[in-house]
């Protein structure tokens, strides 16, 4: 029976009309007789089937398993023809529709060919299982160059190769949504380059900090099982005769309120699962350690294991790779004593101790231990978590706290530890690693940020995360227009700026001062008043007449960002915002006696003190320091700074579900990724220049054939002109370049199928040949 299938194509691709003049003319030569076209299914994906005849407005099509559909011929995409299929760049298809590129991408992930070029920039589809396309045997392949298929050692090679050519730094930038497989990649391209080796170990050193920080820094959520909760930037130094000498890591923005609340389902940092499952007995004594599943903080998401993870043995890991890296023994156990104290601290309790809901700290084992393990009496930990000193008119008073309170103060030093110590642990590696200052060769930075995020409910870790991305896709957009430009003038092409959209607007929209989400966001943090619906209300008071923001009802409002609208619930966002630690807080840590909360507390106190932030205050005892959305732009800021001034290399990894299965391929999905992460867009942008390439050698050698004069003698620029004039391929259409021809979309295609008609046509007239001869 015949179905139009709905156009509610998650592309929002429009009207077929808007759509060819985005794409290219697709219904003339798509529609015709025996060709290869894209139908759209009810469920929305593309499906390749073969038109069987074409009458009025409708085309009858037949599918791959044989079904026979009635379809609005306006409906259909072209396809491109069978030799283009599974080409390894994006860019040498013809047509460079949805369809195409979706069906493209699936072609070469059916066979484990996982990687694939869009013009400049790399596409990595998950295969979420083991695929055999690594090791030694294919690093030195693409060492020596025996093979050039698209690859993560492809990129870290022409990034080693440029580095040295040109004497610039690179950098490595890799993208894609949870789970997509940027922390993988990195580790594949640092694998790569750490193969060059270095002397003394110092490659395997690097290899070994990506244990440490997965410990402490990923978790298992909903989307990812090994989810990275802050951004890395890692920068490899090579010496000037190429070898590695060093590296240096630089975290963004760790999500530390995992730390005290995680979702069903989801769980904390690896590294407390693998303390309760591995700490050797002796430690476990000594951190008086209980099962995972009996500590509050890890209670409340109901979820200790993760499918096909040993915990324990990957505590071994971990404590081997710190070895690795030069962190003593004696270090280690003062790590191992901080991460025990952070559990221990959401089991202490309190007890309301007056009709005003004050309390105080139970003594039991909870509070015992967190003494002990932070070196100080239970005196000053009920002190620090139930009292608070306030300076009102110059004099000092003590405030009791609620139990509300209180608990908020337990849980924001638990976090700030935690964080404290993993910034620690940076720190130490960073020495480890370090080249000191005889560094005289050149670096390539790997990029590993958390990337775009729309949940359901999107929080202010959410904001951060979005803000950071907007501001990579417009490093993106700025070098990949670049480099094509480059391209066609290197080729001696003529042609016209191609205009793009960027998403200015956008940053604008965060970063205006005073007028922009973050100044009004810090403004509203410094009163002590504002609640979360006072800030959602000033945002839509000035922003509301801004393109990329809409006020929604209550303490909501939406973005609109380049890769999609993501609405943000205000809930929270003034508190993480001033993640406030008292300073009681940092003076009950600065007289513990342990060695690391001291070490924080210094850190803590130097960094509040600085002068030059404009300082914040929320009552006259808090530490003053930068809001943390103030400090992420800071990092960002200076990230951008150093991405700039090296030649970029693109990774954009892509998620085909989210089952994280194997041999599942969803296209909507796969789409709503392409166009997020722009690949569609630098497809649709190349369109509007001469997307397919071909050497003129090549092109010569395929339609040579076709022509009516005997062009043997010639050279291939001669012939591919001759090809061009005599299949009346319009001037407007091609360029010729020095070394190829450079055409507008579709133009491949046309050809195509005249060589095969012309193939066909000779093949007849053999077997007619022969049935006349026998
Ligand atoms: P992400 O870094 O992009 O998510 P990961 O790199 O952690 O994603 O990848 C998620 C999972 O996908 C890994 O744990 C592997 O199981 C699988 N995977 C990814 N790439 C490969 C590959 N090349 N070969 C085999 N398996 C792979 V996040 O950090 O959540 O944004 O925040
Ligand atoms: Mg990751």
């Amino acid at each position: 029976a015949a179905t139009t299938p709905r156009r509610q194509s998650p592309a929002g691709a429009g009207s077929p009309s808007q759509r060819d003049a985005r794409w290219g003319d697709t219904s003339s030569y798509g529609a015709r007789k025996k060709h290869r076209v894209f139908c759209q299914l009810p469920n929305s994906d593309w499906a390749l089937c073969t038109v069987i005849t074409t009458s009025g407005d409708d085309s009858v099509l037949k599918l791959p398993e044989g079904k026979v559909l009635r379809l609005k011929t306006e409906s259909l995409e072209a396809a491109n023809p069978e030799i283009l299929d599974g080409v390894d760049d994006l860019m040498q298809l013809s047509y460079l529709s949805e369809p195409s590129v979706l069906y493209n991408l699936q072609y070469r992930y059916t066979q484990d060919l996982i990687y694939t070029k869009a013009g400049p920039v790399l596409v990595a589809v998950n295969p979420f299982k083991k695929v055999p396309l690594y090791g030694n045997e294919y690093i030195d392949a693409y060492r020596n160059k025996t093979k050039d298929s698209p690859h993560v050692y492809a990129i870290a090679d022409s990034a080693l190769r440029e580095m040295k050519r040109d004497e610039v730094n690179q950098s490595i930038i890799i993208s894609g949504e949870s789970g997509a497989g940027k922390t993988e990649t990195a580790k594949i391209a640092m694998q790569y380059l750490a193969s060059l080796g270095g002397g003394g170990g110092i490659e395997y050193e690097i290899l070994q900090t990506n244990p440490i920080l997965e410990a402490f820094g990923n978790a298992k959520t909903l989307r990812n099982d090994n989810s990275s909760r802050f951004g890395k930037l890692i920068e490899i130094h090579f010496s000037t005769t190429g070898r590695i000498c060093g590296a240096m890591i630089q975290t963004f923005l760790l999500e530390k309120s995992r730390v005290v609340q995680c979702a069903v389902g989801e769980r904390s940092y690896h590294i407390f699962y693998q303390l309760c499952a591995g700490a050797p007995a002796s430690l476990r004594d000594k951190l008086n350690m209980k099962k995972a599943d009996e500590y509050k903080y890890l209670k409340q998401s109901c979820c200790y294991s993760i499918a096909g993870v040993d915990d324990a043995q990957m505590f071994r890991t971990v404590t081997e790779a710190m070895n690795i890296v030069h962190i003593s023994k004696e270090d280690q156990d003062n790590v191992f004593t901080m991460v025990s104290a952070v559990l221990w601290l959401g089991d202490v309790s309190f007890t309301v101790i007056d009709n005003e809901n004050h309390v105080e700290i139970v003594v039991d084992e909870a509070a015992e231990t967190v003494a002990r393990l932070l070196g100080c009496s239970i005196e000053d930990l009920n002190l620090a978590l139930s009292k608070r000193h306030m300076k009102v008119n110059n004099e000092n008073i003590v405030q009791k706290l609620t139990l509300s309170q209180a608990i908020d103060t337990r849980d924001a030093l638990a976090k700030s530890l935690y964080a404290s110590l993993f910034e620690w642990l940076v720190e130490q590696i960073n020495k480890s690693l370090s080249v000191g200052k005889r560094r005289t060769g050149r670096s390539i930075s790997i990029l590993d940020i958390y990337g775009f995020e729309s949940f359901d409910r999107n929080s202010f870790e959410q904001f951060c995360i979005n803000y950071a991305n907007e501001r990579l896709q417009q490093h993106f957009n700025r070098h990949l227009f670049k480099l094509e430009q480059e391209e066609y003038v290197e080729d001696g092409i003529d042609w016209a700026k191609v205009e793009f959209e960027d998403n200015q607007n956008c940053l604008n929209l965060f970063e205006k001062k005073p007028l922009g989400l973050l100044s009004l966001l810090d403004e509203e943090s410094t009163f002590p008043n504002a609640t979360d619906l006072t800030f959602a209300n000033k945002l839509k008071q000035h922003l509301n007449n801004n393109s990329c923001f809409r006020g929604e009802r209550g303490k909501a409002f939406a973005v609109r960002h380049y890769a999609g609208e993501v609405a943000y619930d205000t809930s929270g966002f003034l508190e993480k915002n001033r993640d406030l630690l008292h300073m009681d807080s940092i003076q009950f840590l600065a007289k513990c006696k342990s060695s690391l909360p001291q070490m924080f507390a210094s850190k803590m106190l130097s960094q509040s003190d600085n002068p030059l932030p404009v300082p914040y205050r929320n009552s006259a005892a808090d530490s003053q320091k930068l809001s943390v959305a103030m400090k992420f732009k800071g990092q960002l800021f200076q990230l951008m700074q150093r991405l700039e001034s090296t030649t970029p290399h693109f990774i954009r990894c892509i998620k085909p579900n989210n089952l994280q299965l194997p041999a599942i391929y969803e296209q909507g999905l796969v789409l709503q990724q392409l166009k997020c992460c722009g690949v569609l867009e630098v497809v649709r942008i190349s369109r509007s220049g001469y997307p397919t390439r071909m050497t003129h050698q090549k092109f010569a050698r395929r339609y040579g054939f076709l022509l009516l004069e005997d062009v043997a003698s010639q050279d291939p620029l001669s012939v591919s002109v001759a090809i061009l004039h005599q299949f009346n391929i319009l001037p407007e259409m091609y360029q010729v370049g020095y070394t190829k021809l450079f055409f507008r979309t579709g133009q491949i295609g046309k050809l195509e199928d005249t060589r095969n008609r012309t193939l066909h046509g000779i093949l007849r007239v053999q077997s007619c040949f022969r049935g006349h001869q026998a």
